[in-house]
C-alpha cells in the first residue's frame, strides 16, 4: 500500500520506518522542516534503539520519503502530539490541522488511522467534521480508525511488534481495514472495538500508571516516619499474585502519563476526583524532593552547598526532556537559593544554566549528588573514582545505585522513601 504518515516524531518515525521496510511505500510529513531535511539525509532528530539502521534501510531502499506537505496515499496515518495547555485542558489543534492537511489529498476508498492519544470523543467531534470537507461519505467512500501507540520510549521497536494493538473503528470495516494494514509487522493480537472506547482505553492505561505511581509516592512519603524502606515493601507487596505496586521517584515526567489523565479531568471534573488528586500528588513530588534535598544537608550542617543534579530525561537511558521532573526540581532548588550544577549524558543541550557537558565540572566542589533518572551510565558509576567534592553526600530518588558500593567509597547515601 502507498502510506502517508503526518508527524515524524517520537511514534511516527518508527511507524513509517516500519512499514517501509514491511512491503509499503510511505512518505513521511511534519511541519518542522530541519527535521525533515536531517531524515532525508539519514540524520536522526531523536534518539530511539535500533532507529538508525531502520533509517538508513528505509532510505536506501527508496520505500521511504520525506517533506514537508502529505500527497496523494491509500491510507494516513497520523501522529502529532496532543499536549495540554497551562490550563491542563487538551490542545486538540495539531490534531485538527494534521487532518485538515490530508483532506485535500482524500480520495474515494482510502483509510484515515489516529495513532496520537486523544481525549475520547476526538475522532468524533474533531476529526469528522474535517474529513467530512472531502465530500467522501465515512464509513463507506472513506475508512476512520484510531488505533493509539503504546510502545515505551527505548523499546519502541520491540513493542511496536509484539505489542496487542486496540484498534477503534469508526465503522467495523474501517477497523477491519486497519487490522489488516498493521498486520505487515505486528504479532501482538489486535483487538476491534469502536474509535471512542479505544481513544478512552488509550487514556485509562496512562492514567492507571499515573495513579498507582501517586500510591507508590505516598507510600513513599509515610515509610520515612515509619522506619520503613519502602523499595523493600513494595517488592514484598508485589509477591502477591495479584498486586502491583509501582515506584516512586522525584516526580512523573513524559507527554503522556502526566498528560492523558487531565483529558478525563477535563471531560468530568465532579467526577474524576481520585485521577486529579494522583496528578496534584505526582506533581508535588518535585518539591517533595528539593524540599528533601535541602532538610538532608541542613541536618548535615553543610553551609552553602553545592549539588550536582544527575539526570534531566524524564526517564532512564532516553534523550527526552518533556515535562522532565527534573526541570521541576532544578526550579525548586534555585528558589531555595542552592548552587546548582546539572549533568546528563544523553542531553546534550538544553536551555538549562547550570548543566555542564562533563561529569567532573559537575561534581567539582559539590556537597551531594542528586540523582533523578536511573541511567545505566549513573548505576555504573564508580564512586571510588569521584575526587573533587567537597562534601560526599548521594540522594538517590529512584534507588538505582548499589548502596554498598557508595558507603564503601565514604559516602552518605540517602534513598527517597528510606
Ligand atoms: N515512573 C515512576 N514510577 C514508575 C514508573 C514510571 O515514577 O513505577 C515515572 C517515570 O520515571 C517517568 C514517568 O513515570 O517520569 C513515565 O514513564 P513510563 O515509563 O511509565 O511511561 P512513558 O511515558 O514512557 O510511556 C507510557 C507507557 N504507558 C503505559 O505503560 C501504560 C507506554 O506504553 C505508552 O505508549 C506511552 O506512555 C504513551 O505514549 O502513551
Amino acid at each position: 500500500k502507498s502510506i502517508c504518515v503526518v508527524g515524524l516524531g517520537y511514534i511516527g518515525l518508527p511507524t513509517a520506518v516500519m512499514f517501509a521496510n514491511h512491503g509499503h511505500s510511505v512518505h513521511g510529513v511534519d511541519v518542522n522542516e530541519k527535521a525533515v531535511s536531517m531524515i532525508s539525509e539519514k540524520q536522526l532528530h531523536i534518539e530511539e534503539n535500533g532507529l538508525q539502521e531502520r533509517l538508513d534501510k528505509a532510505i536506501d531502499s527508496g520505500a521511504f520519503t520525506v517533506s514537508t506537505t502529505p500527497q496523494k496515499a491509500d491510507v494516513f496515518i497520523i501522529a502529532v502530539p496532543s499536549p495540554i495547555m497551562p490550563d491542563k485542558t487538551a490542545n486538540l489543534e495539531y490534531v485538527r490541522q494534521a487532518t485538515a492537511s490530508v483532506v485535500p489529498y482524500l480520495e474515494k476508498g482510502n483509510l484515515v488511522i489516529l495513532e496520537s492519544t486523544v481525549p475520547p470523543r476526538t475522532v468524533q467531534d474533531v476529526m469528522l467534521p474535517e474529513l467530512e470537507k472531502a465530500g467522501l461519505e465515512i464509513g463507506t467512500d472513506l475508512f476512520v480508525s484510531h488505533s493509539p501507540e503504546r510502545v515505551i520510549p527505548g523499546r519502541v521497536f520491540e513493542e511496536l511488534v509484539s505489542n496487542d494493538r486496540i484498534i477503534g473503528g469508526y465503522t467495523p470495516e474501517s477497523a477491519r481495514q486497519t487490522t489488516e494494514l498493521y498486520q505487515s509487522f505486528v504479532q501482538g493480537q489486535m483487538h476491534e472495538t469502536d474509535a471512542t472506547t479505544a481513544e478512552l482505553v488509550k487514556v485509562m492505561e496512562n492514567t492507571y500508571r499515573d495513579i498507582n505511581i501517586a500510591f507508590a509516592n505516598e507510600l513513599a512519603k509515610l515509610a520515612g516516619s515509619l522506619g520503613v524502606n519502602i523499595w523493600e515493601a513494595i517488592k514484598l507487596a508485589n509477591y502477591h499474585p495479584r498486586v502491583n505496586v509501582h515506584e516512586p521517584g522525584p516526580g512523573v515526567g513524559g507527554h503522556c502519563i502526566a498528560v492523558d489523565p487531565w483529558f478525563l479531568v477535563e471531560l468530568a471534573p465532579e467526577t474524576a476526583k481520585m485521577i486529579h488528586l494522583a496528578r496534584q500528588t505526582n506533581d508535588g513530588m518535585p518539591a517533595y524532593t528539593a524540599q528533601m534535598t535541602a532538610s538532608i544537608l541542613d541536618a548535615k550542617g553543610i553551609k552553602d552547598p553545592k549539588v550536582a543534579v544527575f539526570g534531566l530525561a524524564f526517564k532512564g537511558n532516553i534523550d527526552d526532556m518533556r515535562e522532565s521532573p527534573s526541570m521541576d526540581v532544578i526550579e525548586a532548588l534555585r528558589g531555595r537559593q542552592v548552587n546548582l550544577s546539572a549533568f546528563d549524558p544523553h542531553i546534550k543541550q538544553n536551555n538549562i544554566d547550570e548543566q555542564t557537558q562533563s561529569q567532573e565540572e559537575a561534581l567539582q566542589d559539590a556537597s551531594a549528588i542528586l540523582i533523578l533518572t536511573s541511567h545505566n551510565k549513573f548505576k555504573d558509576l564508580d564512586p571510588s573514582s569521584i575526587s573533587n567534592m567537597k562534601d560526599k553526600v548521594v540522594i538517590d530518588t529512584k534507588n538505582c545505585i548499589d548502596r554498598a558500593k557508595w558507603e564503601a567509597a565514604g559516602f552518605d547515601v540517602y534513598v527517597l522513601g528510606d
